[in-house]
């Protein structure tokens, strides 16, 4: 055997999951074959073949609705390799090659990738596939491939067969924007950094009682009043126009992500209750909150303006928004009595249908709806809820948010300096070891939709802040959403992630070193 061939050899065993290999082979077999995160399906090394992308390659299309996926492609490519990459319509020769007619089995979201000597070749039956079987391809490459200026090459993808698709239909991240407001900008570089690990929805959480974050035209002083602050006091304008927001779900849907905007109520309102009078029980406006105290207001249960308001809001939003869910909130009603909870969701979860959007909301709303169709997003910090186990029984798929594995806002360990500790220490490791689908009492794999990581954001001010607290435990959530649970080992893992350090340091972002993973130099 050529050493190769060995070296192949011993990837496959160890992509085969045998756990007969120790880590010093691993780390002899380095090849981004064994370093991909999500772990692929199937991988059949081909160690006979490289293929290397030159100067005078194409990315061609076969079918038109690659064609965002080829420009994502290029887009990332051009600047680093100084190649011109062309998008060509029809297959003619050397280069990335995007075609339909993949096996049936990869689904709505999953793709083949074939590394030949001269064509990386990526089928998939649909746009979602193609931008799948593009971020493989991405971490195939070189890790400078993510640069934004030219490097030297040569830009070489280790021969291999992949057939792949996700576990679960929604991966998710979630971004507070309301406790501290993050521009357009900022947003941006956390969609370009979410759509590297195949997470397909971004939820974006656009109000709370620190600030109102989405210019509502019927209500202009929502954002003028409501968006004027945040915590720790900063004023400015700090809110998105609809026109900003509008170009925020097209840059998430050019990299394959479906954006999903939240509205908290009946409780985390105070932002809308210092803008309007009449939006208080006893049409007083509340002064400005820029503490992070939760549960202290509600909207005014009983009077009919607040459906008015809401049904503004659900009309502006949805008229703005393709993708199919609007997310109420709905947790931590503190400051409504249970029966007048019941009361509101009645009223409003009809208003978010008559809009054509499936509601999506923080678990505790899903005790006052038999509607199969919408989602609980499960956020506790125990393993058994009554209601959602009810709900699942009955047919609704929970996203699974726990607190204590995957709120990427929890700190790290004790002398992690941003973050909060409520739900307990996570560290690398605890994130990883929960199997969401047999984690909830009464909610199997079938009743799991998916999984999402929310950053709340009342200790986090920068870009750089969000990429500590979401780096390495986003790509944790993006493992556990896509990889089959028949992976799931940390010994294995830990490597895999580890191995995306180099990239992650060319593109600039701000991760956190845990000493729990043996990181690649
Ligand atoms: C709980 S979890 C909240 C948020 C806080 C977060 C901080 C949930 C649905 N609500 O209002 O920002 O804890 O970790």
């Amino acid at each position: 055997m050529t050493s190769k061939r060995l070296r192949a050899a011993l990837t496959a065993l160890l992509l085969a999951g045998s756990g007969v290999l120790v880590t010093g082979i691993a780390a002899e077999a380095a090849t981004p074959l064994n370093e991909l995160v999500p772990q692929p399906v199937q991988l059949q090394p081909h160690p006979d073949i490289t293929f290397t992308l030159t100067a005078s390659a194409k990315i061609q299309l076969g079918p038109e609705t690659a064609r965002k996926p080829a420009e994502l492609l290029a887009g990332i490519l051009r600047p680093s390799t100084g190649f011109a990459l062309p998008i060509t319509d029809g297959v003619t020769g050397e280069g990335i090659v995007l075609l339909n007619n993949a096996d049936p089995k990869t689904g709505p979201e999953g793709y083949q990738l074939d590394v030949t000597p001269k064509q990386v070749v990526i089928r998939a039956n649909t746009t979602a596939g193609h931008f799948n079987g593009i971020s493989t391809l991405r971490q195939l490459l070189p890790p400078k491939a993510e640069a934004k200026t030219k490097q030297p090459g040569p830009w070489t993808v280790p021969g291999a067969s992949i057939l792949d698709h996700p576990r679960y239909q929604h991966r998710g991240a979630m971004l507070d924007v309301s406790r501290h407001f993050f521009t357009p900008d900022q947003v941006k570089r956390y969609i370009d950094q979410i759509a590297t690990f195949k997470i397909n929805y971004f939820h974006l959480h656009l109000s709370d009682d620190q600030g109102w974050r989405l210019e509502i035209n019927s209500w202009p002083e929502l954002t003028k009043i409501g968006g004027s602050t945040e915590v720790g006091g900063r004023k400015g304008k700090l809110f998105y126009t609809q026109d900003q927001y509008k170009d925020l779900v097209q840059y998430a849907q050019n990299r394959g992500i479906t954006v999903i905007p939240e509205f908290d109520m009946p409780g985390h309102t105070n932002a809308a209750q210092a803008s309007y009078a009449e939006l208080n029980c006893d049409n007083k406006k509340r002064p400005l909150y820029t503490g992070t105290e939760v549960g202290f207001s509600s909207l005014c249960i009983s009077k009919e303006i607040t459906y008015k308001f809401i049904e503004d809001v659900v009309r502006e939003v949805s008229a703005i928004t393709p993708g199919p869910y609007f997310h109420i909130g709905g947790d931590e009603a503190l400051s409504t009595p249970d029966a007048d909870y019941v009361k509101f969701m009645t009223r409003v979860l009809p208003i978010v249908k008559k809009y054509n959007k499936t509601t999506v909301g923080w678990h505790e709303f899903i005790k006052t709806t038999k509607d199969t169709s919408l989602v609980p997003q499960f956020w506790g910090t125990t393993t058994s809820d009554a209601n959602v186990a009810a709900a699942a029984q009955r047919g609704n798929k929970v996203l699974m948010s726990p607190a204590n594995r995957i709120y990427l806002d929890m700190k790290y360990n004790k002398n992690t300096k941003l973050g909060l500790d409520w739900a307990g220490l996570v560290e690398v490791k605890d994130a990883y070891s929960w199997n969401p689908g047999a984690y909830l009492n009464g909610v199997t794999e079938a009743g799991v939709r998916g999984v999402e990581a929310p950053l709340w954001t009342e200790t986090i001010r920068t870009s750089a802040d969000i990429e500590y607290m979401a780096f390495p435990r986003l790509a944790v959530a993006a493992e556990l959403g896509w990889a089959p649970a028949s992976v799931h080992n940390w010994d294995r893992f830990a490597p895999r992630l580890g191995a995306q350090a180099p990239r992650w340091k060319v593109q600039g972002i701000n991760f956190y070193a845990s000493t729990q993973v043996p990181w690649k130099k």
